[in-house]
């Protein structure tokens, strides 16, 4: 009885090693079974890539290089209208311009590294990503790319006036030779001053002081033509008290 175990032993070995129906393909569901007189096995798999094939397929078309995207000017009136280029590399004549989420109008892509666009409007200035796409090649999003900010008025002094919700507007556009007034009006003390945290070095004058709730304080003049950066310093990471001076 032993011999003949060991024997029954064998033989299940060999069904289970092979020697039962079709022992390929290992999955049941890796292969659908045509219809009966259409199977073709070649057809589930993709062919294998031709040497000899005179057309391959073409190259995918070209992302922009990131770190390469330019808008110039970088801030116009919160109204829109702005004409603006924007330098960069692999643009098509499809490519589409976001500002933040509103698309750009009048987009014109004039070769493959500069496109001309118009700013839509924007609901309460500040600043927004631009956004590159290209059909099939992907986005490419310049951070805070362009800044929405009134000038004002001649014999104005352009005014940041902190509220609970934060400051408005998010940014003003002065002249050189000219300062900033703050207006504190929310409910608690602030203390506006240049980027970055906590050394202020960018634009040291662009310090507007400890203003209690209901005091005003003013920058002092800034002469050199760039943008400046200012944030609370008591609460330097709240998006809601940072704001952009942009001297011209
Ligand atoms: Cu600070």
């Amino acid at each position: 009885m032993r011999y003949l175990a060991a024997l029954a032993g064998v033989a299940l070995f060999a069904v289970a090693a092979g020697c039962g129906p079709s022992a390929y393909p290992s999955s049941p569901t890796a292969v659908s079974i045509p219809a009966a007189g259409t199977f073709d096995y070649y057809d589930d798999y993709p062919p294998p890539p031709d040497p000899y094939d005179p057309y391959p397929p073409p190259e995918p078309p070209a992302m922009p290089a990131p770190g390469t995207l330019v808008v110039t000017p970088d801030h116009g009136p919160i109204a829109g209208g702005t004409v603006v280029t924007i330098s960069g590399s692999g643009f098509v004549p499809e490519t589409t311009v976001m500002f933040g989420a509103v698309p750009a109008t009048a987009v014109t892509v004039l070769d493959a590294a500069t496109i001309t666009a118009v700013t839509p409007a924007s609901f309460d200035g500040g600043w927004v990503d631009v956004v590159v796409a290209v059909p099939e090649g992907g986005a490419l999003t310049l951070p805070g790319g362009f800044t929405y900010a009134d000038e004002a008025a001649p014999g104005q002094t352009a005014t940041i006036t902190i509220t609970p919700a934060g400051n408005m507007p998010k940014a003003v556009v002065i002249a050189a030779g000219s300062r900033v007034r703050v207006v504190n009006n929310d409910a608690r003390p602030h203390d506006l001053a240049s980027d970055p945290h906590p050394s202020h070095t960018d634009c040291p004058e662009a310090a507007a002081g400890f203003l209690l709730p209901g005091a005003t304080g003013h920058t002092g003049v800034f002469m050199t033509p760039r943008t400046c950066g200012i944030h609370d310093h008591n609460d330097p990471g709240t998006a809601a008290w940072m704001s952009k001076i942009i001297i011209r």
